[in-house]
């Protein structure tokens, strides 16, 4: 999954892509790149952000959605906004993912629903205004376990199908460094709760912290983190992970390619053993 931010203030390519025609250029790039889907937003989730209003997320979304689609692209649409995720679907959208897994806007579950497409319920405990506050766990692992259990619940409660449902644990969403790596060293435990896992590493202030020469140091700029995140790609591959949202999609589909490869010989040698 590519991401394309529709946005003036994203934190690793903020502005990059808010024109129309390059937004919607960069999807195309990205499709040949090897992007199976591309993934667009119009409001920055960054800590500490404040909400985009919905007239300006429509605009900014809709019209990219709308031109991907007619391109034979599978898009989804990054949005908190039933509103939104609702236009985007009549776009061409083909799959919703909502940060909140339908917490932010009440209707969101309902339209999804009605709309009978796939939905990424990610790990969330509040807006980004202040989710940093709530990286608070005892367990980490566990507690992002029942939280995501819950938000599978809610929305096949409210009429989406079970196996439209992805998770994501979230990674960065109300979590430091250490949670974030946590995570991503027990994916496995993630899908035992038996949904296709998204996994959303790129560039994120997680990889910048493993990059840093030492605690003190500062991390690189978000930009020089492309090749951690092909890291990660590969590892959630190898885990089964069923995609990874990123930035710069080369170098993960190549992961994907070599971790699939790896499967593959893996199997191959286990049926000589036999
Ligand atoms: N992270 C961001 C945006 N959308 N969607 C899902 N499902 N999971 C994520 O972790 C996620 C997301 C923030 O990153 P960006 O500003 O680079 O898009």
């Amino acid at each position: 999954m590519g991401v394309v931010n529709v946005t003036p203030d994203s934190f690793s390519d903020g502005g990059q892509w808010f024109d129309r025609e390059l937004a919607v250029k960069h999807g195309l790039d990205l499709v040949a790149q090897g992007a199976d889907l591309v993934d667009v937003g119009g409001e920055s989730t960054r800590p500490g952000a404040a909400r985009v209003d919905e007239a300006e997320e429509l605009r900014r979304v809709v019209p990219v959605v709308r031109e991907l689609a007619a391109a034979g692209v599978l898009v989804s649409v990054d949005t908190m906004r039933a509103s939104v995720a609702e236009q985007a679907v009549d776009a061409g959208a083909v799959l919703v993912n909502d940060v909140s897994g339908g917490q932010a806007d009440p209707a969101m579950v309902p339209v999804v629903a009605a709309a009978g497409v796939p939905f990424v319920v990610m790990h969330w405990r509040g807006q980004s205004i202040d989710m940093n506050n709530r990286a608070v766990y005892a367990d980490v692992l566990g507690e992002v376990l029942d939280e995501l259990r819950t938000g599978l619940d809610r929305a096949v409660a409210g009429g989406i199908a079970p196996e439209r449902v992805v998770l994501d644990p979230g990674l960065g969403f109300a979590k430091d460094a250490d949670h974030d790596l946590a995570l991503l060293a027990h994916l496995s435990r993630l899908e035992a709760l038996g949904r296709p896992l998204l996994v959303a590493a790129s560039r994120k202030r997680f990889l910048g912290r493993v990059l840093a020469r030492d605690a003190h140091a500062a991390p690189p700029p978000a930009r020089e983190r492309d090749a951690a995140t092909a890291a990660v790609t590969a590892i959630a591959a190898r885990e089964g992970a069923w995609a990874v949202r990123v930035h710069e999609v080369r170098a993960s589909a190549d992961a994907v390619r070599v971790a699939h490869a790896i499967e593959a010989a893996a199997g191959g040698a286990d049926a000589g053993a036999r």
